[in-house]
C-alpha cells in the first residue's frame, strides 16, 4: 500500500455533484480515501477567469503503481466531461493531479511526482497543509508547513463554507 495524496480542481459546472462523484470513482477505482481537506474556493492561477476554482487534496491508500493511478485518473476526468484545450490553462469541469506517491521520485514524459509546481501554488499549499503539514516534500526535504509559510503566491484561497 502506498500513501498518495491527489488534487482536485475545477472550475466550470456543479462543483458539489462533480467532486463528489470524483471522490467515488476515485475510491472505486483507485483505493480507499484515507483522509480529505475541506473544499476551498481559490482564484485562478495562472491566467484570468470569472468562474473561481474549487480545489480538495485526498490522502488514498493504493496498490496501483503511479502508471495505473495515472491512468485512471485521466480516465476519471474524461468520464466527468474533461475536454482538453490547447492552452496551457484554461476553465474545466475537473483536473485530477498525482502530488505525490508515497516518498517516490518520478520524472517521465508523460508524468512527474512530486506534481512539479506544488510549492508556488497556495490552492494546493492550504488543502494539503490541513491533512498532511508535517509530509516531507522529497526532492527539496521539506515539510508542507514550511513550503506554505515560504510561498508568496498572493492568490484567493478560502473555505465553502458547508451547509447543513
Ligand atoms: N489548476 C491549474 C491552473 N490554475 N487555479 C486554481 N485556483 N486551481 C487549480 O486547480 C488550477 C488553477 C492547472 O491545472
Ligand atoms: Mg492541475
Ligand atoms: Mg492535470
Amino acid at each position: 500500500m502506498t500513501k498518495l495524496y491527489l488534487l482536485l480542481g475545477g472550475n466550470l459546472g456543479d462543483k458539489k455533484s462533480v467532486f463528489a462523484q470524483a471522490r467515488a470513482i476515485l475510491e472505486n477505482t483507485v483505493g480507499k480515501i484515507a483522509a480529505q481537506s475541506a473544499l476551498y474556493e481559490t482564484e485562478p492561477w495562472g491566467f484570468d477567469s470569472e468562474d473561481l476554482f474549487w480545489n480538495q487534496v485526498l490522502e488514498i491508500s493504493t496498490i496501483l503503481s503511479p502508471d495505473e493511478v495515472l491512468q485512471q485518473t485521466q480516465k476519471a476526468e474524461l468520464s466527468l466531461g474533461r475536454i482538453r484545450k490547447a492552452n496551457q490553462y484554461d476553465s474545466r469541469i475537473i483536473d485530477i493531479d498525482i502530488l505525490f506517491y508515497g516518498d517516490r521520485i518520478i520524472n517521465q514524459a508523460n508524468l512527474i511526482v512530486p506534481h512539479p509546481r506544488i510549492q508556488e501554488r497556495k490552492f494546493t499549499l492550504i488543502p494539503l497543509c490541513e491533512i498532511a503539514s508535517d509530509l516531507i516534500h522529497p526532492v527539496f526535504q521539506k515539510k508542507i508547513r514550511q513550503l506554505l509559510n515560504e510561498c508568496t503566491d498572493p492568490l484567493k484561497v478560502a473555505k465553502v463554507p458547508d451547509f447543513p
